[in-house]
């Protein structure tokens, strides 16, 4: 279809999409009648709309913590995004400006200025006062592409915030509204000026009576799931700029290759098999159950093996958020994949008349996808709501999919061959480990004996009890004798342990030190790991404050990244923070965790310079007592969570960790990993 001029180059979203749709969301259309009908009413209940936003602000946003507050950018965010796949603008900019206020531009049509005949409002107060407004108004038809899952729409955003400013610049005009006290709108829109420009300007003031956990945001957060927006929409142009400091922090995402890239950028330090990503895009159009609906369906997918005998790799999304449970999409991918290259390798007699059929999981070893689909009517299920559930998405994931790699296949035989002798590899390899394995099982996984060098707790409450996985025999002997005994295990490591990542299956089941925590931990591993059946809720990994330390701290965790995901995911794996210097002063004993600390002890007991105070190498420095007194009493002690904020950037990270480049494991151990998000508790 030819596009229209001002339309993003690239961008395979189509105009006649967003015509497909209706909204069936009655009782609000029910409430919108109510206003129109009731005229002089409808500023009322806008404000009943918005304060029941602000009495329950968990129901549209999930938490007010710091995920909430990170959420008001998103949902902005998607409206300018919104506008970008209608094809309407390019670019986007967000400033976390100082004293934490955000300002979101984009040079698209700019929300409509006219009275809105249902509300009686002008487009821009009702967009930013009625709930659930996006889409609802003004007979375009368009649905929220962006979001879905959230979705929730610009007007919460403005509920929860101490003001908001509004600028609009279209048909010549500038025209400004600012709402103020959780969206109560001051005066109505104004024509400030003109303007030859085009596009909308947000600023918004998240409320601190809201959001009282935190009101700081996140660089790196932000930037992350700006360059996912940019990936996931090719095309776009998407730039981030933090003023808070004294020199403002820009960096600007865009990628004309979108979840090509995206790819590329995941597989950035493995191996390619082949090395520019298959690509496979399509669209089609379907009627829903109710037998007149229709509505079109769009998927593009992104395709590289790389050596790397991760299983997976498979990243998806549905209208730009991710849907970590998978779903129907990535089951049709799935599908396809099975059937198109075990056709390939018959025809083309890589795959001889005796052999079997290639399994699933060896189509996927070491593949990188990224799967992303648009869908008016997303359906989630699962147990965190992001499993796609639209059955009709997977036939229409099959064929895309399918042709898009027959084709490519069928084009690059050579490229072809490689992918078809990978995961003939793949097949062989997992016929050895499996016989290794179940032989192993039964001395590792199926063993209900403790291991030997665990010192396991009494109480047998998973909710209460704790391990601590420790560096080296004497601070495991610490550990043991200054514990709490009724909720705190202690399981001694004996050096370093295996790197999960790069060691082939047979000799990671033959590892003692991994068979005794997967026997602790007692959850089982991959995908029969049940988080469930875990016998402890809390793991602290507790390590010397050493390069040593930082090593075996990333050996762990890359260990429980592969075979224990959930655990991660769930926010159950710590960090012990030891502390690095200790004072005696007048009798009593101060611990410092970092320099900054240090100093402060410094100045507040006034000591002189030169002062001489201990400093920690590793923790078997330290007794039993000082042990429990500064690392592992729950009143005192400092712990970091580990959790993963994005499954790609995480998947990255570990790779390039645990991988062969040396670089960037040393730059993990002297800055910190940005998978990692540090809550101290
Ligand atoms: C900068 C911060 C976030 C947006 C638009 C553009 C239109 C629009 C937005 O319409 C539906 C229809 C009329 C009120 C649509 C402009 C059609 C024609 C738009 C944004 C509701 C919404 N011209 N750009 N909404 N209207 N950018 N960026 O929010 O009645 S929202």
């Amino acid at each position: 279809m030819a596009e229209e001029e001002t339309k993003v180059p690239g961008n395979e979203f189509h105009e006649e999409d967003r015509f497909q749709y209706k909204r069936e969301d009655v009782t609000n259309e029910k409430e919108l009648e109510k206003a129109k009908a009731d005229y002089g009413a409808s500023d009322l209940q806008v404000l009943e709309g918005l304060e029941a936003v602000r009495k329950r602000p968990g129901m549209y946003i999930a938490t007010t913590a710091s995920a909430g507050l990170h959420h008001l950018v998103w949902e902005i965010v998607d409206n300018s995004i919104d506008e970008a796949l209608a094809g309407y603008c390019k670019s986007i900019t967000v400033t976390i400006n100082k004293g934490e206020s955000i300002t979101v531009q984009d040079d698209g049509r700019g929300v409509p200025v006219d009275i809105v005949a249902k509300t009686g409002l002008s487009g821009v107060e009702t967009v930013y006062t009625i709930l659930h407004a996006g889409g609802k108004f003004g007979g375009d038809g368009g649905y929220k592409v962006s979001g879905g899952l959230h979705g929730v729409g610009a007007s919460v955003v403005n509920a929860l915030s101490t003001w908001m400013d509004v600028t609009v610049c279209r048909d010549g005009g500038k025209y400004f509204l600012r709402f103020e006290n959780g969206g109560h709108a001051v005066g109505h829109l104004t024509r400030i000026g003109d303007s030859n420009e085009r596009g909308t300007t947000v600023t918004f003031q998240p409320d601190p009576t809201i959001f009282t956990e935190t009101t700081i945001y996140n660089y790196e957060t932000i930037k992350n799931h700006l360059r996912q927006m940019a990936f996931l929409n090719g095309g776009i142009s998407i730039t981030l700029i933090d003023d808070r400091g004294e020199e403002p922090v820009s960096e600007t995402f865009k990628y004309d290759g979108g979840i090509r890239e995206y790819v590329k950028y995941i597989d950035q330090v493995k191996v390619p098999v082949n090395p520019e990503p298959i690509y496979c895009q399509g669209a089609e159009e379907v009627t829903l159950a109710d037998g007149e609906t229709k509505v079109r369906i769009y998927a593009e997918v992104a395709l590289q093996w790389t050596d790397s005998y991760s299983q997976d790799g498979i990243y998806s999304f549905c209208n730009n958020i991710s849907t970590k449970e998978g779903g129907t999409h990535v089951e049709g991918l799935n599908l396809a994949l099975g059937r198109i290259l075990n056709d390939y390798a018959r025809k083309s007699k890589l795959l001889k008349e005796d052999d079997k059929n290639f399994a699933g999981e060896d189509c996927r070893e070491g593949l990188t996808a990224v799967i992303s689909v648009k869908h008016p009517n997303p359906q989630y299920e699962g147990q965190t709501k992001t499993k796609l559930g639209n059955s009709e998405v997977r036939k229409i994931v099959s064929s895309v999919v399918g042709e898009g790699l027959a084709q490519h296949l069928m084009e690059n035989p050579a490229e072809a061959k490689a992918i078809i002798e990978k995961i003939q590899i793949a097949s062989k390899a997992r016929d050895a480990a499996r016989v290794a394995r179940e032989k192993i099982r039964k001395t590792a996984l199926e063993i209900t004996t403790l291991p030997g060098k665990l010192a396991d707790c009494s109480s047998k409450d998973p909710a209460v009890c704790e391990l601590y996985i420790v560096e080296g025999n004497s601070a495991g002997g610490s550990a043991k004798n200054g514990r709490d005994r009724e909720t705190q295990a202690i399981l001694p490591l004996r050096g370093k342990i295996l790197n999960v990542e790069k060691a082939r299956e047979e000799r990671i089941w033959a590892n003692a030190e991994i068979g005794n925590m997967i026997t602790a931990i007692g959850g089982g591993i991959r995908e029969n790991f049940d988080v469930t059946k875990i016998r402890y809720h809390k793991i602290v990994i507790m390590t010397d404050a050493d390069v040593d330390g930082d090593h075996i701290r990333i050996l762990l965790l890359t260990f429980f990244y592969r075979f224990m995901r959930p655990l991660l995911e769930g926010g159950y794996v710590y960090i012990a923070q030891p502390p690095l210097y200790k004072v005696d002063y007048k009798g009593s004993a101060y611990y410092a965790y970092n320099d900054a600390q240090l100093e402060k002890l410094r100045k507040e007991l006034n000591l002189k310079p030169g002062f001489a105070f201990q400093r920690y190498k590793g923790l078997g420095e330290m007794d039993a007592e000082q042990l429990w007194e500064t690392t592992m009493d729950p009143k005192a002690r400092k712990m970091i969570r580990i959790t993963i904020e994005d499954a790609a950037d995480a998947e990255k990270a570990f790779s390039e960790l645990m991988g062969d480049e040396v670089a960037p494991r040393r730059e993990y151990i002297t800055q910190n990993a940005k998978f990692v998000k540090n809550l101290d508790i």
